[in-house]
């Protein structure tokens, strides 16, 4: 019989290869010593220090199942999932930055751009110098984005491109804009576009005063009439198809990352209930803490080992979408759970910047909207299992 570990009931560890657990403890170091020091503030101020995407571009962080010729660090997805449990560890919102950059620009680019597109772009994302960000949502299509207005129209040489974006993560500090459009010249199908920054007729103003997701920056991008070369249409692509096979990674992503949330409040409640006194006993020492520990510690354990098998299968070349939305959809709703949960166990300093539990809390209700909504990943599940579309 070994003893139980409350931290890793199924050894997760001795799954990961060397590699994997390298980086990891890179990703883990940074995050604990460079991110955790400013999130509170940056929260509080509703601000996003630029520097961090460069920090984390010289770690390699950005882009690391790139392969190295075009700057990623050619890592596997167990290993990204693991950066992403990581950042989330500290903040939602500084995982959002990191797989924005990753899954949903750096992605896109190398599996459906140019050549050409892929050595401009690539290695100045991969290192942080350039910041991207990634618009499908507009203000009339969110879960329906095949209802999208934005248009690219043919003109000479290239496209004139019209349209608003919405909740566009990273988006006022952008360089580069992966942007999805109606292409009429492409039979009105859907077509991935890259745009830089300072081109004429392109803004992307912040949306401010969120009450969660503080230390994110999110912004509008408004194109009025934004003209561009043939160069910047993603050539590979066509249709839901392309902004779908970034989500797959993204969704992932937060699979892994939400769990990273999870645990930090799991193990802040474990210690603050330790240390806390009430009725003349630690508050641990009563039956319903326990309870609620034992929960949490169940659903991370699960969570985490269902993250483990998705990672590995699309390793292997096994991509199954709707096992995507189940661990973005159970992950990130446990996770919400036991971050309101934590908040409640710490009485009344639950509310306090300073423990951190009420920010992740609220930050979460954001990863149970984006990427697909938490319904939206139900009604994927249940198109697969009754063969019938119930959107
Ligand atoms: P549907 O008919 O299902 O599919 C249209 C085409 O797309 C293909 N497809 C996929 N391909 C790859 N991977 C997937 N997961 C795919 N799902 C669908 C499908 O085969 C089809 O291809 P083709 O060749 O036949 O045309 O499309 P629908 O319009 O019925 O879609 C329904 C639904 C609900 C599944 C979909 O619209 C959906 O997922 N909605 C949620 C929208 C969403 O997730 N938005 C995210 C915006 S980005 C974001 O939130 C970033 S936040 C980042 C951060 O800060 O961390
Ligand atoms: P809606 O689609 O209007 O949904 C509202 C409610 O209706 C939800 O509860 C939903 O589940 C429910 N609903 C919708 N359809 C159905 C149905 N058929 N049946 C039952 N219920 C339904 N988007 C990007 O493109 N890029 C980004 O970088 C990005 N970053 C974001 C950052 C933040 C902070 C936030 C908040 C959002 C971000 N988004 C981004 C947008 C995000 O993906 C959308 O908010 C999300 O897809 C939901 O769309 P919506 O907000 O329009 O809600």
């Amino acid at each position: 019989i070994l003893p139980f570990n409350w931290a890793d009931p199924f050894d997760l560890e001795h799954q990961l290869t060397d590699e994997e657990r390298l980086v990891r403890d890179t990703a883990e170091g940074y995050a604990q010593e460079k991110l955790l020091p400013r999130v509170k503030d940056a929260y509080l101020h509703e601000r996003f220090d630029r520097e961090i995407m460069s920090e984390m571009g010289e770690l390699g962080l950005l882009g690391p199942t790139i392969p190295e010729e075009f700057g990623g660090a050619g890592l596997g997805y167990v290993a990204y999932g693991l950066i992403a449990r990581a950042v989330e560890r500290v903040d939602s919102g500084y995982r959002s930055a990191m797989s924005v950059q990753s899954s949903l620009v750096m992605y896109p680019i190398h599996a459906y751009g140019s050549d050409e597109q892929r050595r401009k772009y690539l290695p100045g994302l991969a290192r942080g110098e350039l910041v991207g960000c990634f618009g499908l949502t507009e203000p009339d299509a969110g879960s329906d984005p095949g209802g999208m207005r934005t248009r690219a129209e043919k003109v000479d040489g290239g496209y004139r491109i019209s349209g608003t974006k919405m909740w566009i993560s990273n988006s006022p500090i952008a360089d580069v804009f992966v942007i999805w459009a109606k292409s009429d010249a492409h039979g009105g199908k859907i077509r991935g576009f890259v745009l830089d920054k300072g081109m004429k007729g392109l803004s992307a103003p912040q949306v401010k005063e969120k009450l969660s997701l503080r230390a994110s920056i999110t912004g509008e991008v408004v194109m009025d009439g934004v003209e561009v070369g043939e160069d910047a249409l993603l050539p590979n692509v066509e249709g839901l198809k392309g902004p779908f096979g970034c989500l797959n990674r993204a969704r992932y992503g937060i699979g892994w990352g939400s769990m990273g949330a999870a645990e930090a409040c799991f193990h802040a409640a474990r210690q603050y209930t330790l240390d806390r006194k009430q009725f003349g006993r630690p508050l641990a020492a009563t039956q319903l803490v326990q309870l609620k520990l034992a929960n949490m510690a169940t659903e991370i354990a699960l969570g985490l080992q269902a993250a483990l098998r998705v990672g590995r299968r699309l390793e292997a070349g096994e991509l199954v979408p709707e096992t995507i939305s189940l661990i973005k959809r159970n992950n990130v709703g446990k996770a919400l759970d036991i971050a309101r949960v934590a908040r409640d166990m710490h009485g009344g300093n639950g509310i306090s910047a300073e423990f951190g539990v009420m920010r992740h809390a609220a930050n979460l209700e954001t990863v149970n909207t984006y990427e697909g909504t938490h319904d939206v990943h139900a009604l994927i599940m249940g198109r697969a299992i009754t063969g019938l579309a119930a959107f």
